[in-house]
């Protein structure tokens, strides 16, 4: 009698962990969010983001987050990407916009910041800096 039981209860167990084995890849997620920003801005697949692959990334965001193609981005079109003080920074003519020279400028500037070691590459680990996650931010 307990022998079917125990059978049961096995693959009652199995069942039951099936949806946290499939849970475990939206876990891993939260940490992946560097990585996926190189792996989609790395477009020559070589494992680092060099400036051209940058400003390919970030006129392409650009793009995408003027919607009204009005040719400036509002605090409102940077959804976060960017703190208020980072834009008041980025925005020379202190119009409250970025318009694609001043967005293409940041990005190279935070591309830069994220590069110290000044090879001209950002890798994955440099991409987990403060400078890398603020450059990985802009360009999601
Ligand atoms: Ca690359
Ligand atoms: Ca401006
Ligand atoms: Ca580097």
């Amino acid at each position: 009698m307990t022998i079917p039981f125990r059978a049961a209860a096995l693959v009652a167990s199995a069942v039951f962990f099936l949806p946290v084995a499939t849970m475990s890849p939206a876990l891993a997620k939260k940490s992946a969010g560097a990585s996926a920003v190189l792996k989609a801005v790395d477009t020559d697949n070589d494992g680092t983001i060099d400036l051209k692959e940058v400003q390919a990334a970030a006129s392409a965001s650009f793009d995408a987050l003027d919607p009204d193609k009005d040719g400036t981005l509002d605090a409102k079109e940077l959804k976060g990407r960017l703190s208020a003080s980072g834009l008041k920074k980025a925005d020379p003519d202190n119009d409250g916009t970025l318009d694609k020279k001043e967005f293409l400028a940041l990005a190279e500037s935070l591309f830069k910041d994220a590069d110290p070691d000044n090879d001209g590459t950002v890798d994955a680990k440099e991409l987990k800096s403060p400078a890398g996650k603020a450059l990985a931010k802009l360009l999601k």
